[in-house]
C-alpha cells in the first residue's frame, strides 16, 4: 500500500488483488471499470437538475414503470463501460428485459456476467433525494469463449464473486465486497477519485432505525404488523425505543442503515404479492454486503442468498440488516405465521 493517506479505489483493488495469489487482475480490472463508469453517471446525476436529462424518456422499462432519461443514460454508461472491460461476457439489467449479449470475440472470452439495477430509487430523481447502483458479479457457468446463457444470471446469491452499489447523495460513495468484508470510498471531485473512507464496514448487531413503507400497513402480513407495532411500542429499550426512518430508494435506506445499524423490510404487498425487488441485482448484491458486514438478510423464511432464482426479473420479498433486528423480524413472522 502506498505511503501517503489517500487510498483511491484503484490502488485498494491492486493491493487487495496481491491476497489473491491466483488472481490474474480481471477482477480488478471489471471493479476499476464500473467505478469509471459510476464517476461518469455520478457527474450526470449532479446536472440532472440543470440540464434537460430529466423527465420520462418515453418509454417504459420490463417492469412498466416510465424510464426516465437517467436511468437510460446510466444503463447504457455502464454497458459500454462493461463492454469495453473484455472481462465481462453479457449483463442482465433492469432496464432490459432480455440478457445484453456482448456477441464480441473479445468479449465471449470474458469470464464474467454482471447483474445491474443502474439506477435504483429514479423515481427520487426529479425531488433530488439520493439514487444509487446496485450490482454482482459471477462468473460464468457456460464454456469461456461462447455467448453467454440464460443460467449463467440464474446462479444462487453464495456464488457471486463481488458485489457493491454507488450511492448518489450529499456525497457519492462506492461500497463494495469480493467477499473478504465491507469497504467503502468517497468521491473526492477536486481530483476525481473514489478514495478510502470506510475501511472494514462492519454493521451494528443490533439498532433502533426500521425503514418500511408503513402505507402499505393494512396489506401486511401478520407478523410484520405485530413487528412494526412491536418498534413503535416495545419498552425494553431505553430512552426512545425505535425510530421509522423511510426515504423510498434503497440504497440510501440500505447504507444509512448499515453504518447506524436498522432493519429494511419489503414484504408482500397488494400490489407486489411476492415483493417488489428483485432478486438478481437489487436483493442478492444487498444481502452478500450486509452478510458480510456481519448483518444478514432473508425472504422472510430463509437466507436470500440460497435462493435458486427462477427468472431474470424474479421478485422476493426482502428483510435485511442488523442481525439481531432481522432475527426479531423473522420470530414475528415465524410465529404468526404458524396461527
Ligand atoms: P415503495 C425504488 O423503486 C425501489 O425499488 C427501492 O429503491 C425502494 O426501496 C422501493 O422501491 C420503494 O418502493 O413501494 O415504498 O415506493
Amino acid at each position: 500500500m502506498n505511503n501517503h493517506s489517500l487510498i483511491t479505489l484503484n490502488e485498494f483493488i491492486i493491493w487487495r488483488q496481491q491476497e489473491f495469489p491466483y488472481a490474474k487482475g480481471e477482477l480488478s480490472r471489471l471493479l476499476s471499470h464500473i467505478g469509471l463508469a459510476a464517476k461518469v453517471v455520478n457527474r450526470e446525476v449532479n446536472k440532472a437538475g440543470l440540464v434537460d436529462i430529466l423527465g420520462a424518456a418515453g418509454e417504459t422499462n420490463v417492469q412498466g414503470e416510465e424510464q426516465k432519461k437517467l436511468d437510460v443514460y446510466a444503463d447504457n454508461t455502464f454497458i459500454a463501460a462493461l463492454k469495453g472491460s473484455s472481462e465481462v461476457c453479457g449483463i442482465a439489467t433492469e432496464e432490459n428485459h432480455e440478457v445484453v449479449v456482448f456477441d464480441t470475440e473479445l468479449a465471449n472470452d470474458g469470464k464474467y456476467i454482471v447483474t445491474m439495477d443502474p439506477l435504483d430509487g429514479s423515481s427520487n430523481i426529479d425531488v433530488n433525494v439520493s439514487i444509487g447502483t446496485i450490482f454482482s458479479i459471477y462468473r460464468r457457468i457456460s464454456p469461456v469463449g461462447s455467448e453467454p446463457t440464460t443460467e449463467d444470471f440464474l446462479q444462487e446469491g453464495t456464488k457471486q464473486v463481488a458485489a457493491g452499489y454507488i450511492i448518489y447523495g450529499s456525497s457519492t460513495m462506492m461500497v463494495y465486497t469480493t467477499g473478504h468484508g465491507v469497504n467503502g470510498f468517497t468521491l473526492d471531485p477536486s481530483i476525481g477519485e473514489f478514495c478510502l473512507s470506510h475501511r472494514n464496514i462492519t454493521t451494528p448487531e443490533d439498532g433502533a432505525i426500521y425503514s418500511v413503507n408503513e402505507g402499505y400497513y393494512t396489506h401486511f402480513p401478520t407478523g410484520v404488523k405485530k413487528y412494526i407495532k412491536y418498534c413503535q411500542e416495545t419498552d425494553d429499550k431505553s430512552s426512545r425505543p425505535y425510530t421509522s426512518r423511510y426515504i423510498g430508494s434503497l440504497v440510501a435506506d440500505f447504507h444509512r442503515n448499515l453504518l447506524k445499524g436498522g432493519i429494511y423490510i419489503y414484504p408482500e404487498t397488494e400490489q407486489h404479492t411476492e415483493g417488489k425487488l428483485r432478486l438478481l441485482y437489487e436483493c442478492n448484491p444487498i444481502a452478500f454486503i450486509a452478510e458480510q458486514a456481519g448483518g444478514q438478510a432473508t425472504d422472510g423464511h430463509q437466507r436470500i442468498l440460497d435462493l435458486k432464482p427462477q427468472s431474470l426479473h424474479q421478485r422476493v420479498t426482502f428483510y435485511t440488516g442488523s442481525r439481531l433486528m432481522v432475527d426479531k423480524a423473522m420470530e414475528f413472522l415465524e410465529f404468526f405465521n404458524r396461527q
